[in-house]
């Protein structure tokens, strides 16, 4: 059996040790040496080019490098008769809970508020908010918006979580569905973003949504920059109904040296790096797929393309 890497982003010097230690029956071909596209079994991808997955004849799954499958799904030609799974596996996870709960602590703590008076050399305290009296609203509760509460939850923040279907999350206010959306908003002082890109949730950070939130609020965006009109931002912004935002992605990425959110003094802008995946624990639990695959089983982070996600 033979596995195919590529990327453009992940090094391969790092992948593909990882990748031979925890598969030792399996041969991990590094793009472009690909050899016979029809030795290749399984496909381990960021961002192919379209047409790339359709030229691997005897291809028995798809993987994805990442938690979100949209650089997958806007291939045309992309064989969706084949299991596509994506990434789930715990270097991940903790590394988006870590970047969400500093975000949420930065503007918890009025950090920006500082650095602003840092610069004009002013010393002077700001009101204390309580972390319970701060709340934080978590949109999508799939394997990064779970574990994002579970800690934030830790840190005594009064915390909710938003998904489609009903969850329950120990010490947190769980809401579902479109209907319950305007309650889930009006006690998000905090909103972070942690959902897929679907045709459902595409443009949800819009105008609409922020007029729904507590004024000054603050949005924290980690899902994709397609859930985010940024001119909407820009005006909530302005208008003072949104305090402050981190964004980390973005609809053109890079995100171009015009765009105005690269200097706004209310955003933080982070290159798409929220959360990577790490070779070490990814090749492990890529491993434990492809031997349930194998075996007939349902691996965890299996797609519904239907659903889409
Ligand atoms: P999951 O598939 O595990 O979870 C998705 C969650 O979103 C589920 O709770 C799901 O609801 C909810 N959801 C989906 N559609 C809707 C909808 N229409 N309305 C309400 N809730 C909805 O995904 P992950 O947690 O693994 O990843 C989430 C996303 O994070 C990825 O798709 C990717 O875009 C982004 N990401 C960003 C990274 C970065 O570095 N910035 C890194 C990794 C991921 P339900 O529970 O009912 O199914
Ligand atoms: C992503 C990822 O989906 O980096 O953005 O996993």
């Amino acid at each position: 059996m033979a596995l195919l890497f590529k990327s453009d982003i992940d090094r391969p010097a790092s992948w593909i040790p990882a990748l031979e230690s925890a598969l030792p029956d399996m041969e991990v071909r590094s793009w472009p040496e690909v050899g016979d596209p029809a030795d290749i079994d399984y496909a381990l991808v960021w961002q192919p080019p379209s047409g790339f997955l359709a030229s691997l004849p005897n291809l028995k799954a798809i993987l994805s490098i990442g938690a979100g499958i949209d650089h997958l799904t806007r291939d045309p030609e992309l064989p969706r008769h084949l299991p596509l799974v994506r990434m789930v596996e715990p270097g991940l996870t903790a590394g988006m809970t870590e970047f969400v709960v500093m975000q949420c602590l930065f503007h918890h703590r009025r950090m920006l508020d500082y650095r602003a008076q840092q610069s004009r050399k002013v010393w002077q305290e700001l009101a204390p908010v309580a972390p319970w009296q701060r709340r934080i609203g978590v949109m999508g509760l799939g394997e990064l918006g779970a574990d994002a509460v579970e800690r934030l939850v830790q840190l005594r923040f009064d915390v909710a979580g938003w998904s489609r279907n009903r969850r329950a999350l120990a010490g947190a206010a769980c809401f579902a569905g479109r209907e319950e959306l305007p309650a889930f908003l009006a006690r998000s002082d905090i909103l972070v973003c942690l959902l897929p890109l679907t045709e459902q949730t595409d443009s949800i950070l819009n105008a609409a949504l922020f007029a729904q939130l507590p004024k000054g609020a603050c949005v924290i965006n980690v899902g994709r920059g397609e859930h985010l009109i940024e001119r909407d931002l820009l005006a909530a912004l302005e208008a003072g109904q949104l305090d402050s935002a981190t964004l980390d992605v973005f609809r053109n990425e890079p995100l171009p040296p015009e765009s105005p959110l690269w200097s706004h003094p209310r955003v933080i802008v982070t290159p798409h790096i929220a959360s990577m995946t790490i070779p070490e624990t990814a090749a492990e639990a890529m491993a434990e797929v492809i031997r349930t695959l194998e075996a007939g089983g349902t691996p965890p982070g299996l797609v519904d393309l239907d659903r889409g996600y």
